[in-house]
């Protein structure tokens, strides 16, 4: 089950969407959730502390959850003198998800993690659609993707970027390549796609932020094609995100041309779903084995017949 994603070895492909998991609060509650994610991935640290949105942050909706959180965080202070020490005992592999309103921010936050122990790679969130100007901003221009791209790479030092991406764009694909020419080592596909929902008696609306993001099983098919366009745009590794709630979905990313795949808004159901996912995948691998991949199958249509 080792998968590579860059530079980044894998126990197994099933790692945690950022803002999906508070691992420590878990720990605390006696789940050991992180010991079933082959890299644990945070919540997304700014350079200041920010309080978030307004409540309410979150409200089901038909197959999926819309949040908005506005990127809530302790800033990286705290975060490097509080949460991440917390962290490391953890003993996992650790992802830490970075995002800011203009490139020069995310370029300190690189600079501030390159030398901390346990961090096997950044994560560039140019994709949240909560907060009024930077990510989502940064993560829809591909100027401005491969631009922020390019200096994180270069503050990290030998720390591997990931950029994860954005639904909310005409064409990812042109966004994913940005991020490849910028440096990036990994993609992360997808974040959550805009989405809204109103009170049926007020008519108020159900979120307090300026935005939301739908997640969950609703937004698989988005996702899926997100990755199937990185996939075709350019070569880097991707890690899908978006509705994966069993091994048969987690394989579906693969076919799409996933190396791994994060879990989110189900696990909120069902906190250890990442180990339900790995066993499944495994056991779907395992009867599958010899079963062409879709790069291979592609390849195959793709000759011409011998056939006389
Ligand atoms: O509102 C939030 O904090 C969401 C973040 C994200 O989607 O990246």
């Amino acid at each position: 089950m080792t998968v590579a994603v860059g530079r980044v070895t894998l126990e197994h492909p099933v790692v945690n969407g950022s803002g999906t998991l508070d691992a420590l609060a878990a720990e605390a509650a006696g789940l050991h959730v992180a010991a079933e994610l082959a890299a644990v991935v945070t919540k997304t640290v700014t350079p200041l502390p920010r309080a978030g949105n307004p409540p309410p942050r979150i409200a089901e909706t038909p197959a999926g959850m819309l949040n908005s959180i506005g990127l809530a965080n302790p800033g990286i202070d705290a975060f490097r003198s509080t949460v991440l020490p917390r962290m490391r005992a953890l003993g996992r592999p650790l992802v830490v998800s970075i995002g800011g309103f203009a490139p020069n921010q995310y370029a300190s936050l690189a600079a501030a993690l390159r030398d901390e122990d346990g961090i096997v790679a950044l994560e560039l969130n140019v994709s949240c659609p909560n907060v009024e100007s930077g990510c989502l901003s940064i993560g829809s221009d591909p100027n401005e993707t491969r631009s922020v791209t390019a200096r994180c790479a270069e503050a990290a030092g030998d720390l591997p970027v990931w950029v994860k991406l954005s639904p909310n764009v005409a064409d990812v694909g042109v966004m994913a390549r940005a991020a490849e020419e910028g440096g990036a080592d990994a993609l992360v596909a997808v974040n959550t796609l805009r989405g809204a929902a109103f009170d049926r008696a007020s008519g108020a609306p159900l979120l307090g932020g300026p935005g939301g993001g739908l997640s969950g099983p609703a937004v698989r098919p988005v996702a899926l094609s997100a990755v199937a366009a990185c996939r075709a745009a350019t070569s880097l590794p991707i890690v899908g995100s978006g509705g994966v709630g069993s091994g048969q979905d987690a394989l579906a990313f693969l076919d799409a041309g996933a190396s791994a795949v994060a879990v989110g808004t189900a696990a909120f159901r069902e906190p250890l779903l990442a180990r339900r996912v790995r066993e499944e995948l495994a056991g779907l691998l395992a009867a599958g084995a010899g079963r062409p991949s879709r790069a291979e199958s592609r390849a195959r249509s793709a000759q011409p017949s011998t056939a006389a």
